[in-house]
């Protein structure tokens, strides 16, 4: 999962990217340079612990979020712009990073603003594609593109000129997947995560607009959370208690994000690999199976499953097997949270 970390110049993107993956990328960096950090996290997940108890394999692999720490230079050009809009592209979702603190040199914290300032941004990213597009396949009468298209381009475009992301329209699967090529900004799904400190920022009125527009929100103290992430082992607990944190910021982010991404993990086991791989929810049998390869989707035949719930209940593969919790799935199987799969196919 490739999420991006967006938000305006100096909210403390690269603050809070250090504090998820545990870096030291550069903060206060007025450089103007505009190639991302990148870095990645390894999802921590019990299930993939006991599986790794029982196969004893060569090697366990995690689930792992990718982070993305998008630079925002005050006033881009307009190359500089295009080419941090392309970043954000090719990010799967997004992480809105807040200012919820006074600095000296952004002044006193403008949650809402920053809010939507960057949603219209976002917006109008959408809105100067979309025209251009509709107005050339209205230009050749629609001679290389589906008409399928277009009305769904339309139908994005009337949704956007009303300012209006196009995260809140309605659109079916067949929809989306005719518009997936052109990786809208505005569609794609956005947490908040208003970065405060200790001095009480007021956030409500962001936090009212956030749940009309549906977009989650995560409240992070994000450079205590950082300065308390880089202390002993043995200090960290009492600091934690301290200052009222009960669970670290990076467990708290991941479920929010998992969550709002909708994504469940299936896990595969054997003497050589425990792996838990991720899959938008609701994906079929087939789709999974082209997380770990294309040759899987191409040739899938079957998905053979036991419920994670089932194997630690009955004590494992075997015991599962026999208490007929083993299921044979076909194509149009829908993959669930734990569901440990083994896949059969031809190529
Ligand atoms: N008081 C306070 N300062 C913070 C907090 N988070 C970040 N800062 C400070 O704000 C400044 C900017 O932080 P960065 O993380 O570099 O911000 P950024 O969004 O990455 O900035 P650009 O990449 O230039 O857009 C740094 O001096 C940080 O130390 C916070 O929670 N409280
Ligand atoms: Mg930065």
């Amino acid at each position: 999962m490739r999420l991006g970390i967006i938000g305006k110049p100096q909210s403390g993107k690269t603050t809070i990217f250090n504090l998820l993956t545990g870096l030291d990328a550069v903060t206060a960096d007025f450089s103007g340079k505009i190639e991302p950090n990148l870095g990645n996290i390894k999802v921590p997940d019990d299930r993939l612990d006991y599986l790794t108890s029982i196969y004893e394999p060569k090697k366990t692999v995690p689930a792992e979020i990718n982070f993305v720490d998008i630079p925002a230079p005050p006033n881009p050009d307009r190359n500089t712009q295009t080419a941090i809009y392309q970043h954000i592209r090719n990010c799967q979702a997004l992480v809105l990073v807040i200012r919820g603190f006074n600095s000296n040199l952004g002044g006193a914290a403008k949650p809402l603003d920053e809010y939507n300032e960057v949603s219209a941004e976002l917006i109008i990213s959408d809105q100067i594609i979309l025209e251009n597009r509709v107005s050339r396949i209205r230009k050749e009468k629609g001679k290389t593109t589906n008409p399928l298209e277009l009305a769904v381009l339309e139908k994005c475009l009337a949704w956007i000129e009303k300012e209006n992301s196009l995260r809140t329209l309605e659109l079916s699967d067949a929809e989306l997947k005719l518009i997936s090529g052109y990786q809208f900004l505005s569609l794609k799904p956005l947490l908040s995560l208003i970065n405060v400190d200790d001095s009480q920022p007021d956030y409500q009125d962001l936090t009212a607009v956030l749940s009309e527009d549906s977009v989650p929100q995560i409240v992070i103290n994000g450079q205590m959370e950082l300065e308390i992430s880089r202390l002993d082992e043995d200090d960290r607990p009492m600091f934690m208690e301290e200052m009222g944190i009960t669970e670290v910021a990076r467990d708290r982010f991941i479920q929010t994000a998992y969550r709002l991404l909708n994504q469940v993990s299936f896990l595969t086991v054997g003497k050589d690999e425990v792996r838990a791989w991720t899959v938008k929810s609701g994906s079929k049998a087939p789709l999974a199976g082209g997380v770990i390869h294309s040759d899987i989707q191409r040739g899938f035949i079957r998905a053979e499953v036991i419920a994670y719930r089932d194997f630690v209940e009955y004590g494992g593969e075997a015991g599962a097997k026999k208490a007929g919790k083993a299921r044979s799935e076909g194509k149009e199987y829908e993959v669930q949270d734990g569901d440990i799969i083994n896949f059969r196919f031809n190529v």
